[in-house]
């Protein structure tokens, strides 16, 4: 970092690299019971995701068990966890939507 000079007694320290936040992956876990048309509803609304991309997801958190909606700073991910839960409960589906870190 270089100091960068002034008139005045007070002196700031730059610094050009700034670390990168560290990423969140929101999860969708599958369950027996909330509809594939609402999940990929749900991919579509709060994941930007084009329908056929969003079908393909629903269909392998349906055969897998979970799979990855987004990737996300923390607290954009732990508002589409908090979004889309309330959703669904507003709706009655027991869908479970979780964030976790990356690397
Ligand atoms: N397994 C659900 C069904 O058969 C669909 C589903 C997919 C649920 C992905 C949750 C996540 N209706």
């Amino acid at each position: 970092p270089h100091v960068p000079s002034g008139e005045g007694r007070t002196q700031t320290l730059e610094r050009t690299e700034t670390r990168q936040p560290r990423l969140w992956r929101v999860l969708l876990l599958n369950d027996d019971y909330t509809p594939m048309d609402f999940v990929v509803m749900v991919l579509e609304r709060y994941f930007r995701k084009a329908e056929q991309e969003a079908q393909l997801i629903m269909l392998a958190v349906h055969h897998k068990g979970q799979g990855v909606a987004g990737v996300y700073t923390r607290d954009v991910a732990e508002t589409k966890v908090a979004q889309v839960t309330a959703h669904a409960r507003q709706e009655g589906h027991p869908l479970r939507v979780v964030a976790e870190p990356e690397g």
